[in-house]
């Protein structure tokens, strides 16, 4: 399996087998039955393209009235979020290099008209922390660049079953999805892309 590392930016393409995507996707969509994918809206008060829900002690939300944050219950069932999927705790162990577990798991769900504009991940205590993210099913076009937003970007494709953690000197990096190649994978019924981001957001144990 080939790495690909520079300044705590690192991508694991093909880290998870097509079983083990399958096996991860049965894992998020029962999970989703109790939280349901729902479209925030950004604290200037545009719904985002792509729609989200949580895993864990704690779930990244927005909408106008109170912006980022995290919370412990899912804004529109008022429900705890499910608990994260014990394969993504043992991939993190193996590959965050992290001082200790992650206690939020970010669920994006792209149509082929979602995107993520360039953004940093600063909502989170602990910069110390990496972010690794895993991506299912449609094949994306991620940028990304350093940590001014003036910096120059490059284009890395994440693939179903693709690893990547933004770590180190990356932690902050500017990053977006540009948009995504529907129907490059068939993991997904009904066609897109999922991407589960795995986070300590609160005080470090
Ligand atoms: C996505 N990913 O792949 C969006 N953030 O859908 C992110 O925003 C992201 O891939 C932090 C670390 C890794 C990521
Ligand atoms: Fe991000």
């Amino acid at each position: 399996m080939s790495l690909v590392a520079e300044n705590g930016f690192r991508l694991l393409p093909g880290r998870l087998d097509p079983a083990a995507q399958r096996d991860l996707l049965a894992e998020v969509m029962r999970r989703v039955e109790a939280a349901p994918f729902y479209r925030p809206v950004t604290p200037g008060g545009k719904p985002m393209s792509v729609r989200m829900t949580n895993f864990g002690p704690l779930g990244w939300v927005t909408d106008a009235q109170a912006g980022y944050r995290y919370q412990p219950t899912h804004p529109q069932t008022g429900e705890p979020w499910p608990d994260i999927p014990p394969a993504l705790l043992d991939l993190w162990r193996e590959a965050a290099d992290a001082p200790g577990p992650p206690d939020a798991c970010l669920v994006n769900l792209y149509d082929a008209q979602a995107r993520m504009s360039l953004h940093q991940d600063r909502d989170e205590r602990d910069f110390d922390y990496p972010v690794l993210s895993v991506s299912l099913g449609d094949t994306a076009v991620f940028r990304i660049g350093g940590t001014s937003r003036r910096d120059p970007t490059r284009s890395v494709r994440l693939s179903s079953g693709d690893v990547c953690v933004l770590g180190g000197g990356a932690r902050l990096a500017f990053h977006g999805i540009d948009r995504v190649l529907s129907g490059s994978s068939q993991l997904v019924p009904g066609g897109g892309r999922i991407n589960l981001t795995l986070r300590r957001a609160g005080a470090s144990t």
